[in-house]
């Protein structure tokens, strides 16, 4: 019989302009032929990147869909959280995913708490002490460099060295899931950027990016939605993580070419979404 249409639990909030969280997830995962089902955590007028921003907390309707859900006998091939408004929602989606629980489930987390080496705005220590609690529960995480050296407590290290990078994806997965990597770390005599990755089979995976000389919001959402589509159609860890690279890259060489204030509005999604499904055009993953 055959199987029908993956069905993603996708729960972040609304960044009504900046394209982030479920304004990247939706599309993307819908691209890739899979099913999203939001669970909103918030909406705001735009990411925490600009002044100014609106900040509606949905962490009460958030209950109220869950318990419809619920009443539903909705099931989830996987859990997929981001952006949370509030450390009570940590609480929330923790007993979602136990409440939801079901054979062969993928629970992606990407924890999201900050970049560059601060907290988002909205984020706060209470917050990353939470998270934590919610890493424990996945079988995948996806944060930057920032995120990693939050979760585990430790000041953030700018370049590292290859011993000291694996050491830090045993202490990742050591909090409980099967794969974790980090997105965007710097390596000690390199000029480049990876995406460094651990899996449970004791496996170490760098992936480089090239370098581009811009920053742009939402690439991480853009590289968690790309990673968790690619495990659900099947894919290995390590060929998931390079689609990833290589759809962010795209992304990310196409806004250059259009924006102005790139770095805020977002990368233009909207000229390579019909991309998402090509083959990878080479393999560059190695083990470390
Ligand atoms: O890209 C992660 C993200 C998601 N949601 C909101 C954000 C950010 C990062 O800044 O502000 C609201």
């Amino acid at each position: 019989m055959q199987k029908g249409v993956q069905r993603v639990a996708a729960i972040h909030d609304i960044s009504c302009f900046g394209k982030a969280s479920l304004t990247i997830a939706i599309p993307i995962l819908s691209g890739m032929g899979i099913q999203v089902c939001p669970l909103p955590t918030a909406v705001l007028s735009t990411h925490t990147g600009f002044e100014n921003f609106t900040f509606l907390d949905l962490t009460d309707e958030m209950e109220k869909i869950i318990a419809h859900w619920k009443n539903l006998n909705l099931r989830f091939d996987c859990i997929y959280s981001g952006f949370l408004g509030s450390s009570r929602q940590v609480d929330i989606v923790t007993k979602f995913v136990q409440d939801f629980t079901s054979k062969n489930q993928l629970i992606v987390v990407d924890p999201v708490l900050g970049d560059d080496g601060s907290l988002y705005a909205t984020m706060s220590n209470e917050m990353v002490c939470k998270m934590r609690e919610l890493v424990a529960i996945a079988n995948v995480i996806t944060p930057n460099l920032t995120e990693a050296s939050l979760l585990l407590n430790r000041p953030m290290k700018e370049n590292m060295s290859w011993d000291e990078a694996k050491e830090l994806l045993h202490r990742l997965t050591d909090m409980g899931p099967e794969m974790a990597l980090i997105t965007s770390a710097k390596i000690e005599n390199t000029n480049s950027i990876f995406v460094l990755a651990h899996d449970k089979e004791d496996k170490f995976w760098k992936i480089e990016h090239k370098y581009v000389p811009a920053y742009f919001a939402g690439t991480g959402d853009m590289f968690a939605s790309v990673l968790t589509g690619s495990l659900l159609q099947g894919e290995n860890f390590p060929v998931s993580i390079e689609r990833a690279v290589e759809f962010v890259r795209r992304a990310i060489h196409s806004t250059y070419g259009y924006r102005q204030d790139i770095s805020k509005d977002g990368v233009v999604l909207e000229r390579v979404l019909h991309t998402i499904g090509n083959p990878l055009s080479s393999y560059s993953f190695e083990q470390f």
